[in-house]
């Protein structure tokens, strides 16, 4: 049976982007369902896929997996035969710590630098919790890069649901530009060159639905 992920708008929706992001880039077919958030009837639509009324959610078959972490974790276990999470068992249990601290975490990140792929670059008078998400975010990844990553560009070498899950950093460090080491840039750049980010990008240019409240 098809999986089917149900999204929100790529222009905005960083919570979809991130089971996206892992879907694609580790080449599972998959179909997608866009629903345009925060108009009349997102809502009611959202709600004939899944109980949660928000998305990101998966179909498969008659089981149905909504938020974005457990959504990896469900690809990871049908597909053991891919490297969803890495292989070591150090290197795993890093990337299920950052990627659950990305998934509870870095509210002022999230609140002052929304997600809003076709904003003009460029920096906003960042709050000092948000410079501190922005440090911690860096110090996190340096780290798995250090100790996991000599394999190739992604933070544990290859790429992992643990950079799916930082996909949508990526974009906001690109789009409001915060000063960053040349280190995060390359990692940066790295995901910015993935088939999978492109795709997204191409899509969310695509979109002609604006949410006013969310342009910066
Ligand atoms: N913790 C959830 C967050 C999901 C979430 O907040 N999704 C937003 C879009 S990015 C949403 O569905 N908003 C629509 C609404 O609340 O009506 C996850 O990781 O999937």
């Amino acid at each position: 049976m098809a999986l089917t992920l149900v999204i929100g708008n790529k222009s905005y929706s960083s919570w979809s982007m991130r089971p996206w992001m892992l879907l694609e880039a580790f080449g599972i077919a998959f179909s997608e369902v866009v629903i345009p958030l925060y108009v009349e009837g997102s809502k009611e639509q959202i709600l004939n896929y899944t109980p949660s009324g928000k998305v990101p959610a998966l179909i498969d078959g008659d089981v149905t997996i909504w938020d974005s972490l457990s959504i990896c974790e469900y690809v990871a276990e049908k597909f053991p035969d891919r490297a969803i999470w890495p292989r070591d068992e150090k290197a795993r249990a890093l990337a299920r710590s950052m990627s659950a601290e990305m998934h509870s975490s870095f509210q002022a990140l999230r609140q002052q630098c929304g997600m809003v792929v076709h904003r003009p670059k460029g920096p906003l008078d960042f709050s000092v919790d948000t410079l501190a998400d922005i440090a911690r975010i860096e110090a996190m990844w340096a780290n798995a890069r250090a100790k996991f990553g000599q394999g190739g560009p992604f933070l544990f070498g290859a790429f992992s649901a643990a950079d799916a899950m930082y996909a949508p950093v990526v974009c906001r460090f690109d789009v409001y530009q915060p000063k960053v080491s040349a280190a995060t840039r390359a990692y940066m750049d790295a995901v910015m060159a993935t088939p999978a980010w492109k795709k997204w990008m191409a899509g969310a240019a695509s979109e002609t639905w604006r949410i006013p409240r969310f342009e910066t």
